[in-house]
């Protein structure tokens, strides 16, 4: 295992790391951020099966100003929780990306083979919000797994220990909290254009639509995808990625201590969540301590950036941290670049050749090449 600084952020040696190194970034030619584009989408049913298609797509129904929602109805007698044990890595995009061969293919006109992507970088789009929220990041730090097969970069996130120690230790009442985020999009979901929410039904946490977006970062072209939470009802709203909305739960703001912070931690990531893929609105819930919403707020994504003051230079961050050039593996692509973060500290790197860490599947690879 060789280890190795693979730089966090390639200003000058003198140059202090983490925030205070944002001055010297503000100083750069700004990245070029392409448009993200809609190329596909697909469904996870109440099973987790994939669908090739948006058949879990939710149409969201404004709820009132003040709308007195309870989030803890239904906790005790109408959840069913995902198994969060179970790592899927990027298995779900991948039999989107066989599904869809001929979306991301490169064309016969490059002259390169059947396996040849168009893309550099697949991953979802929650690895990418880590990688841009880094540097405003004090408690969890990341490890992302990266696999090159074919000319193209595959990023998969590898819960660190600390995470999964939080995760098996959680009190009643964080798992109760954990609920309540996905009762808000009950509340405020319906499954047609035309219908209301029924908030009578279960909360599923299995079911997921998501989006696959490719966009370009600099010189890199990116396909990730994300979960959707619902679509404007308007059939003449503006096409996908512009008519979804994403839904958030928030404790109510009382003190300005808790308005700084929510500001500085909270909308920062929903922010970045949300830029990304090009989602436009952001509707937030606010609750008591009860779990009652007690009002309602929609945040423009393109308008948050100068609420907080934040830079989009940041999104240098994932073009710093992978490798240019790594020695190329030998297929089938088993070897791993291991990225790990802890805050206050560098990025560091180890690789590893057919170990627990590897993810891209025989099936996933066998079809590639065939
Ligand atoms: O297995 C894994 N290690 C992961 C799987 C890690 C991250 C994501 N996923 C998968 C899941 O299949 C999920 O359906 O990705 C999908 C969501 O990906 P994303 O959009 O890239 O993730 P992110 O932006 O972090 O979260 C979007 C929403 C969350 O909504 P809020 O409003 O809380 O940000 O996806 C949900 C959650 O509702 N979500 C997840 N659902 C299932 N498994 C997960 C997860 N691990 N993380 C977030
Ligand atoms: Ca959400």
């Amino acid at each position: 295992e060789r280890h190795k600084r693979a730089g966090l952020v390639s200003a000058p040696p003198s140059t202090p790391r983490g925030l205070s190194a944002l001055a010297a970034l503000y100083e750069r030619d700004f990245p070029v951020y392409r448009q993200p584009v809609e190329v596909g989408c697909f469904s996870l049913d109440a099973r987790r099966t994939f669908f090739n298609d948006a058949r879990q797509l939710r149409y969201y129904v404004e709820p009132r100003r003040r709308p007195e929602l309870n989030l803890r109805d239904g906790y005790r007698d109408r959840y069913l929780r995902r198994d969060e044990a179970v790592k899927e890595n990027l298995d779900h995009m991948l039999t989107w990306i066989l599904a869809n061969r001929t979306k991301v293919q490169k064309g016969p006109a490059a002259g390169s083979s059947s396996l040849e992507l168009d893309v550099d970088i697949i991953t979802w789009r929650g690895h990418l919000t880590k990688l841009l929220t880094t540097p405003y990041e004090t408690q969890e730090g990341w490890q992302l797994a990266v696999t090159k097969f074919g000319s193209t970069l595959y990023i998969s996130e590898v819960e660190t220990e600390a995470a999964r120690q939080s995760r098996e230790s959680r009190t009643e009442r964080h798992k109760e909290m954990m609920y309540w985020g996905y009762k808000f999009e009950q509340y405020t979901c319906a499954d047609d254009a035309g219908s209301r929410p029924d908030a009578s039904g279960v909360v599923n946490t299995n079911e997921a639509f998501c989006t696959v977006i490719q966009t370009r970062l600099g010189t890199h072209k990116l396909l990730f995808s994300g979960e959707v939470d619902c679509r404007d009802p308007d059939p003449s709203a503006p096409p996908p990625p512009s008519c979804y909305i994403e839904l958030k739960t928030s404790a109510e703001i009382c003190t300005s201590k808790q308005h700084r912070n929510f500001l500085r931690y909270k909308l920062l990531k929903w922010w970045a969540q949300s830029f990304l893929p090009g989602v436009p609105r952001i509707v937030a819930g606010f609750r008591d301590n009860d779990g009652i919403v007690v009002s309602v707020e929609t945040y423009y994504t393109l308008k948050i950036s100068q609420l907080i003051k934040v830079c989009a230079q940041n999104l240098h961050f994932p073009t710093n941290v992978i490798p240019p050039h790594p020695p190329p593996p030998p297929p089938p692509p088993r070897v791993v670049y291991l990225f790990s973060w802890e805050p206050n500290m560098d990025v560091t790197y180890t690789v590893h050749r057919n170990s627990r860490y590897t993810f891209l599947p025989d099936w996933y690879v066998r079809q590639m090449m065939s």
